[in-house]
């Protein structure tokens, strides 16, 4: 039985008051389960408080992205090691937004995901596909694809800690969602790579989230598919009311 995984990507959202202002009114909201995860990711800026904050509640902190070496001259960039330091946990890799506007490509992700296993992060591994890709029948080929290139040198053990975030282009902060059916499919067809990658057992114990306009209206639906272990969610989980009602879902 896969435990579900609820994380909130903030993207480039919140100001430093009002990222404390939302685990202050989390608290007493989020009720403590260890039937699901509930992850924050907040702006960079923000993670080592947010750890110290989440200490108060049953939440763990993950990364927006980063660096996969450790330091170097790498201006802007965050290392895995920077992210262990102050207490992160989790860490989001290849998500569109970051393959689109900052040039990643399935083997930079693939360099990543190595690096934030050698440094103990456990990796969101974002895969999806655009709109002209799914109207071309393209969408299994393409996210089969950058499951392969993502997971490549990765070791079972390794591999099956990992989370996947299934995230359809064309349904990200559009309001558009795939169908749960829609969705389900495409993480059965994810496990199935895994299961070919690995092993049947591995890819039965690596949770694969839906992510692309989730929110408290769809998520129990999306939850209730076979396939599907949890929710990536931008837009929703900016509101401490709409994030505690999804955390709740997942429990
Ligand atoms: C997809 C998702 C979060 P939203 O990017 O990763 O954002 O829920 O706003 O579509």
């Amino acid at each position: 039985m896969r435990k579900p995984i609820i994380a909130g990507n903030w993207k480039m959202y919140k100001t430093s008051d009002e990222a404390v202002a939302f685990v202050d009114a989390l608290a007493g909201k989020l009720k403590a389960t260890d039937k699901a995860d509930t992850v924050i990711c907040p702006p960079a800026p923000y993670l080592a408080a947010l750890v110290e904050k989440s200490k108060e509640l049953p939440v763990q902190i993950g990364a927006q992205t980063m660096h996969e070496e450790v330091e170097g001259a790498f201006t802007g960039e965050i290392s895995p090691t920077m992210l262990k330091s102050v207490g992160v946990e989790f860490v989001i890799l290849g998500h569109s937004e970051r393959r689109q506007y900052f040039n990643e490509t399935d083997e930079s992700v693939n360099r990543k995901v190595k690096s934030a296993f050698e440094h103990n992060l456990t990796p969101i591994v974002c895969v999806g596909e655009s709109l002209e890709q799914r109207e071309d029948n393209a969408t299994a080929a393409i996210v089969s694809e950058q499951v392969k290139k993502a997971f490549a040198g990765i070791s079972e053990t390794d591999a099956s800690s990992a989370i996947v975030a299934y995230e359809p282009i064309w349904a990200i902060g559009t309001g558009r969602t795939a169908t749960a059916e829609d969705a389900n499919e495409v993480c059965g067809q994810i496990r199935e790579v895994l299961a070919e990658l690995y092993s049947e057992s591995a890819a039965q114990s690596i949770r694969i989230q839906y992510g692309g306009s989730v929110k408290p209206g769809n998520i129990k639906e999306l939850l209730s598919m076979s396939d599907i272990d949890g929710a990536l969610v931008g837009g929703a989980s900016l509101d401490p009311e709409s994030f505690a009602a999804l955390a709740e879902a997942g429990a």
